[in-house]
């Protein structure tokens, strides 16, 4: 039996980690065991791409270095961490997986979508999220959320016609899937975005 692969989207500061962390707790209460990792990310080669990604001292990737940087964070991903964790019958939570391409390389920096989907093709196979939560709200609420908790990295840094491309990325994703999207209301107070997420996990089944 395969595990279930959960991914959480939205923008900057949208609660992503936070939410996560408390899916993982009400997942494990539950018995299942849970992997939690995060995009870019989650294997030491895969962490050297993400550091370079958001440093503001590096040299800055050009549009498409960056679309395939990412990619090769994910294909080394995929392979060391998500699938074997998939296999053995873990859930995996993942901060950020494709979706976000879509929304940041492609609406944001405004690169193909098509070329993503090759991409996406091409390291991926068939592998898809089973369920991607959208962390949903106003891009400034967001941005106010991460300036409050410290300095911001590059992405970060964007006007907000590119926030608001993003966001609108995300929205129009989750109308094309709506099988596998849950939209939560991230502008609420925590209490009630817990409330939801656990209204959302009442209703799997755990098995997959
Ligand atoms: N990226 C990523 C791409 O461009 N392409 C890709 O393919 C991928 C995978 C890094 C960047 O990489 C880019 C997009 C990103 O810019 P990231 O670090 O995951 O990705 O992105 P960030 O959005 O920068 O992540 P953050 O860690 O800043 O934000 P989170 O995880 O969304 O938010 P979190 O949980 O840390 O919460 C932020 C603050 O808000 C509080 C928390 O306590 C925390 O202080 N908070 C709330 N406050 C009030 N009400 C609530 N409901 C709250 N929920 C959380």
């Amino acid at each position: 039996m395969t595990g279930r692969f959960i991914t959480i989207e939205g923008g900057e500061g949208a609660g992503k980690s936070t939410a996560q962390s408390y899916l993982a707790e009400k997942l494990t209460a539950q018995g299942i065991s849970v992997m939690q990792t995060r995009e870019p990310g989650g294997t030491p080669l895969a962490e050297a791409i993400r550091r370079n990604l958001l440093s503001l001292d590096e040299e800055a990737p050009v549009e498409m270095a960056e679309l395939l940087l990412v990619f090769a964070a994910r294909a080394q991903h995929l392979s060391k961490v998500i699938e074997p964790a998939l296999n053995q019958g873990q859930w995996v939570l993942c901060d950020r997986f494709t979706d976000a391409t879509y929304a940041y390389q492609g609406a944001g920096r405004g690169l193909s979508s098509k070329h993503i989907g090759k991409l996406e093709a091409l390291v991926q196979g068939d592998r898809r999220p089973d369920t991607v939560i959208l962390l949903d709200m106003p891009p400034e609420i967001g941005l106010a959320r991460a300036r409050a908790r410290g300095a911001l990295d590059r992405f970060e840094q964007e006007k907000h016609a590119f926030y608001e491309r993003v966001r609108q990325c995300y929205l129009g994703r989750a109308a094309e899937f709506p099988d596998r999207y849950v939209i939560v209301d991230a502008a609420q107070e925590l209490s009630e975005v817990q409330k939801s997420l656990e209204a959302m996990i009442a209703g799997w089944s755990t098995d997959v």
